[in-house]
C-alpha cells in the first residue's frame, strides 16, 4: 500500500495524480482531522470531504472544497434564523455532514463513516481519518486562541499568529488502521500539504512519527513552498510561528528525521544541495498542479524518488 499523508485540496490534488497511474485500491489517504469541527450541530471534515470530493470528482474545482454546482437554499435560511453563515455548506454538502453526523451520533467511528461515504461516492482509494477522537487544531493570535478555520476563513488569516496548538481537545489515540498501514507500506509519501496545521497534526498522534521512523518502507515529501510561497493558504506564517524558514529548505529540515527524499519545484533547485547536506535526497521538477497530466506528473516524480 502507498500511504499518503494528507491536508486538504494540496493532497486531493496530488491523490488524484497518483490514483491515475497506480491502482487506486493500492493507496490509502491518513487525513488530517485537525480542521474538524461542529457547527449547526453537525460534524464537519473539510480535509477528508475534500480528498474523498476531489477522488470523487464531484468536487467543485474552481474553490477546491465543496460540491460542484451546490446550492445554498439550506445556508441562506440559516442566515434568517440568525445562525452563522461564515462557513459556506452547501445543500449538497449538507446532506453528507447530516448523514455523517447521524451516523456518529448512531455510534459509528469517524473511520467507519469515512469508509462509507468514500464507497458510496464510488472512490477506491482508501480513506482513514488520523484520529476517531476530536484533535481540533487552535491557533494562538493576537485575538485569542483561535480554532483553525476561525483563524482561516471566519477571520481570513489576519489575525498575527504566535503558535499552534494541535489536539487542542487533549490526547488522541490513532485511527485504528493507521499505525498497521505506516508500518506495512510500500512507500510513505507526505503529500504537497500545510506542514503545520496538515500534516503537523497527523505526526504528533500518538505511535505515528515512530511507525514512520521505524518502518523500512521509503519516505518521502513534497514541498508545498514554491519560490518562499505556499501554492495555497497560510503556511508561511504559520511555518514562521512555529520556527520553521518558509521555504522548500525549511520543510525538508521540518520533516529530517523522517523522510528519505524530497521534491522541490524548479524555482528552488539552488537549495537542493542544502537539502542533501541535510542526508535527504532532493527531487527538482515543476510541481504546481494545473492540470492532470501535471498531477500525474508530480506523482510519477514522487515514486521514481521513493522507488528508486
Ligand atoms: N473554505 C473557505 O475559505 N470558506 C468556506 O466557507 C469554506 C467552507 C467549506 C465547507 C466544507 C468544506 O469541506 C470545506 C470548506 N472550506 C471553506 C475549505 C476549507 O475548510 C479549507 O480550505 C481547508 O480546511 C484548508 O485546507
Ligand atoms: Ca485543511
Amino acid at each position: 500500500m502507498i500511504v499518503v499523508l494528507s491536508g486538504g485540496v494540496g493532497a486531493a490534488r496530488f491523490l488524484e495524480g497518483l490514483a491515475a497511474i497506480v491502482a487506486p485500491d493500492q493507496i490509502a489517504a491518513i487525513v488530517n482531522t485537525g480542521d474538524d469541527m461542529v457547527m449547526h450541530g453537525l460534524h464537519i471534515s473539510p480535509d477528508l470531504d475534500i480528498v474523498t470530493c476531489t477522488l470523487a470528482g464531484v468536487i467543485d474545482r474552481a474553490q477546491g472544497w465543496g460540491i460542484a454546482g451546490d446550492t445554498t437554499e439550506c445556508m441562506q435560511w440559516l442566515g434568517r434564523l440568525g445562525a452563522p453563515t461564515w462557513f459556506k455548506l452547501g445543500d449538497r454538502d449538507l446532506a453528507l455532514h447530516i448523514y455523517r453526523t447521524a451516523r456518529l451520533r448512531g455510534g459509528a467511528s469517524l473511520s467507519q463513516v469515512a469508509d462509507e461515504i468514500r464507497r458510496a461516492l464510488g472512490v477506491q482509494v482508501q480513506i482513514i481519518p488520523m484520529s476517531d477522537d476530536p484533535a481540533p487544531t487552535h491557533v494562538i493570535t493576537d485575538q485569542g486562541e483561535l480554532h483553525f478555520e476561525e483563524y482561516f476563513v471566519r477571520e481570513r488569516c489576519q489575525p498575527a499568529i504566535y503558535g499552534v496548538r494541535l489536539h487542542a481537545a487533549g490526547p488522541v489515540q490513532p485511527a485504528p488502521a493507521l499505525l498497521p498501514l505506516l508500518t506495512n507500506a510500500t512507500a510513505i509519501i507526505i503529500a504537497p500539504s500545510n506542514p503545520v496545521v496538515s500534516v503537523g497534526p497527523i505526526l504528533a498522534v500518538p505511535g505515528v512519527r515512530e511507525a514512520i521512523s521505524s518502518t523500512t518502507a521509503p519516505v518521502i515529501a513534497i514541498s508545498p513552498i514554491v519560490g518562499g510561497a505556499a501554492i495555497k493558504g497560510p503556511a508561511v506564517p504559520l511555518m514562521q510561528a512555529v520556527g520553521m524558514k518558509p521555504t522548500a529548505l525549511g520543510v525538508a529540515t521540518a520533516y529530517a528525521d523522517l523522510i528519505d527524499g524530497i521534491v522541490i519545484d524548479s524555482v528552488d533547485a539552488a537549495l537542493a544541495p542544502a537539502i542533501a547536506q541535510l542526508g535527504i535526497r532532493p527531487l527538482v521538477t515543476d510541481t504546481i498542479m494545473r492540470g492532470m497530466p501535471e498531477k500525474m506528473a508530480l506523482a510519477r516524480a514522487a515514486l521514481d524518488l521513493a522507488l528508486a
